[in-house]
């Protein structure tokens, strides 16, 4: 049987046990746990809401908008500017930062996200998700810039992410180890299933994009050839592979049940230093994977050691149960060990 605390009381026993909470970030969560539940409503929806699709639109990176990138991006930013708890956001699917308009009060607090990361899995009815980041606004000019988010992601108050799959659910971190909630659609609310998540720091199952295996630079491909060796090579063990291509999607089975994930720079854009986003989609699912007691780097260093030198500054990504994160690091830092 399924607990009956709320996010709410979640969130309110945490501020009156530890005080870490403060009352602006309790808000912050509480409305971006609402606007995932409208999105939810839209994803089910799908065709029925006339939202799969893609919107005509490109966004920053040259990448081609589904509808309903737009349309979580749209909920994200109409749920949050009004709440006085932020002083601006950011988005994988916006040029530049939006400022909280005049017309609200400023808060504290700068949120960024992926409104809906795995794209390419929206029309095909596989598990997609919002990723988000929450940064305090340091100093105490009133004007907010594209600066006040090139924060180290050591530096964030907060991270989630929403799935929504077979069930919807949030996971959340505010540096205190790692919560999931699953929405309770009788009820609309959020309902704790399970406070400490831990993954196992052994593993073996891979998660990796194989058909880019001739792109890989030598330590990923000497890493993943072991562990397609199984039993007869190195390793001593068979390993299993998944890949959804939604990084929430993987990313909570290695919350569930370990494993490593691996988005790793590659030869086909030698210039930019990988996929996925450091801001939007590595900062917030290293908080979460080091707070579940895995490991995140970029194959050199900490993810969240990284100092950003801009908003859509891209990375390379190994994270998950942290034997193996820690052996493929290795491989990087002394290939010939
Ligand atoms: P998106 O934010 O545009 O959806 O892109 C990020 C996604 C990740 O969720 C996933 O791990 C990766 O892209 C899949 O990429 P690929 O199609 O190259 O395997
Ligand atoms: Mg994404």
């Amino acid at each position: 049987m399924a607990s009956s605390i709320s996010l709410t009381r979640y969130l309110v026993e945490k501020q009156r046990q530890h005080g870490h909470i403060p009352a602006q970030l309790r808000l912050l969560i509480e409305v971006v746990a609402r606007a995932c539940k409208r999105i939810s409503i839209s994803v089910n929806k799908g065709a029925l809401g006339d939202v799969l699709g893609t919107a005509g639109s490109e966004n920053v990176q040259g990448e081609v908008q589904k509808k309903l990138d737009v349309i979580s991006n749209e909920v994200l930013i109409e749920a949050n500017e009004w709440g006085g708890h932020l002083a601006a956001m950011a988005s994988e699917e916006m040029d530049s930062i939006h400022v909280v308009p005049h017309r609200y009060p400023q808060g504290e607090y700068l949120l960024l996200f992926d409104p809906l990361d795995g794209s390419s899995n929206i029309d095909v009815n596989v598990s997609i998700g919002t990723i988000f980041s929450v940064l305090r606004k340091v100093g105490h000019s009133r004007g907010v810039s594209e600066e006040d988010f090139l924060q180290p992601g050591k530096q964030q108050a907060a991270a989630g992410y929403c799935i929504y799959g077979p069930q919807t659910t949030l996971v959340l971190t505010v540096g205190d180890g790692v919560a999931m909630f699953t929405l309770d659609r009788e009820q609309g609310s959020w309902t704790l299933i399970q406070e400490d998540v831990q993954i196992p720091h052994d593993t073996k199952e891979f998660a990796i994009n194989m058909s880019n295996v001739r792109h890989w630079a030598p330590p990923v491909k000497r890493y993943i050839d072991e562990c397609l060796a199984g039993k007869e090579g190195p390793r001593g063990k068979d390993f299993n592979m998944r890949w959804v291509a939604s990084m929430v999607a993987d990313v909570h089975r290695i919350l569930t049940r370990g494993g490593i994930f691996m988005y790793p720079w590659d030869k086909r854009e030698p210039d930019k230093a990988g996929k996925l986003r450091l801001m939007y989609e590595a900062n917030p699912m290293a908080f979460i994977v080091e707070q579940a007691g895995g490991m995140a780097t970029n194959g050199q260093q900490r993810i969240m050691d990284i100092q950003p030198e801009k908003l859509h500054q891209r990375v390379s990504v190994m994270l998950g149960s942290k034997n193996e994160v820690e052996r493929v690091t290795g491989y990087h830092q002394s290939p010939t060990a």
